[in-house]
């Protein structure tokens, strides 16, 4: 008999938790110590254990993160026109760069905008894959006049959507990000969607649902407007924050631009779901981008991860995060 190979999804389990040189983690020692017992080892599927994990994990959606020209500009234009309070904001000469983060309440409990400002980079490409934010109001036509009070611009009158009922309008901030007003009587918070394109919505859902144990919790097909649309979320549509994707028919292809980044969700373990994500990027494309580890300085637990039409997550740690809001 030949020498025994090391199953793909055990190396790859190794590579996902040895990253960082010199860390002696959890997880880095739990890795070690799998491999020591490799001759032993038996090839074995992955585990349907580990699958299960990201649906029993406690996820949440915590921030949106893009970048902007101008922070002063677009604090004053979401505080102003929008009603976002500015809940901190942080610099990092060393690095060049600033943070605002900006919601409807507090961090703890609800999923807010991230704004990195590179110092000196005045403008981004939004590019076409990215559709809008989207927040809820109980009134779109007086949330329009009050924006538009204020100099910012309406780029699409407030009405029923095309081929629905639901009132909605169009905002474009400063930077030329589109803000969907949706009109619904009452919200667990106003920040409450986030819309990207996709080039195959089934493949999209698919990866979502294993990899991070999303939900599709509706969907909507508009073959007069030629697009379909699923809404993935972790709890009742009125009760989460929605990643909306939409499926433009024929459409595979978008491009990214460098604006927006990413949006980060908590986890309970970044290391199993790291190695959940590597499994499922394994069958459905996408990769992972940042092995699950502590950032150095700021020890936050994290990994990131692009799906496979190039959108990029970050899974937090759940406790770290908390930590990081202290
Ligand atoms: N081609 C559109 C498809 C998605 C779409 O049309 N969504 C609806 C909202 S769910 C919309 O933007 N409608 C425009 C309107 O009603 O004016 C896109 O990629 O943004």
């Amino acid at each position: 008999m030949g020498p025994r190979r090391i199953a793909p999804f055990l190396l790859s389990f190794f590579l996902t938790h040895t990253a960082f040189a010199g860390d002696t983690s959890r997880a880095s020692l739990e890795a070690i110590s799998s491999t020591s017992n490799m001759a032993e080892a038996t090839p074995v599927a992955p585990s349907s254990e580990l699958l299960e994990w990201p649906k029993k994990d406690k996820r949440r959606f915590l921030h949106a993160v893009y970048r902007v020209g101008d922070l002063d500009r677009t604090i004053e234009f979401y505080t102003e026109c929008f009603g976002m309070k500015l809940l901190r904001k942080r610099d990092v000469p060393e690095e060049k760069y600033a943070n605002a983060f900006l919601g409807f309440g507090p961090e703890e409990s609800h999923f807010v905008v991230e704004l990195t400002y590179n110092y000196g980079v005045t403008s981004y490409d939004i590019g076409t894959g990215f559709g809008h934010f989207a927040i809820a109001t109980p009134d779109v036509y007086k949330l329009v006049e009050h924006i538009r009070a204020k100099g910012g611009n309406i780029t699409r009158e407030p009405g029923p959507v095309k081929g629905g009922t639901t009132v909605i309008a169009f905002v474009k901030d400063p930077d030329g990000y589109v803000f969907a007003l949706i009109e619904r009587a009452s919200t667990h918070d106003p920040l409450y969607q986030v819309m990207l394109r996709v080039g195959d919505l089934e493949r999209s859902i698919k990866f979502y649902e294993k990899a991070l144990g999303l939900r599709v919790v509706k969907t909507v097909d508009k073959p007069e407007y030629k697009y379909t649309i699923a809404f993935l979320g972790y709890g009742e549509e009125h009760e989460t924050t929605l990643l909306e994707l939409t499926y433009n028919y024929g459409v595979t292809e978008y491009t990214k631009g460098n604006a927006y980044a990413q949006i980060a969700i908590g986890t309970d373990d970044v290391y199993k779901s790291a190695e959940v994500v590597n499994q499922v990027t394994n069958e459905l494309g996408g990769k992972i981008t940042r092995q699950a580890g502590p950032i150095p300085g700021i020890n936050t637990k994290i990994t990131s991860f692009l799906d496979p039409d190039g959108w990029k997550t970050v899974l937090v740690d759940n406790q770290d995060f908390l930590k990081e809001l202290e």
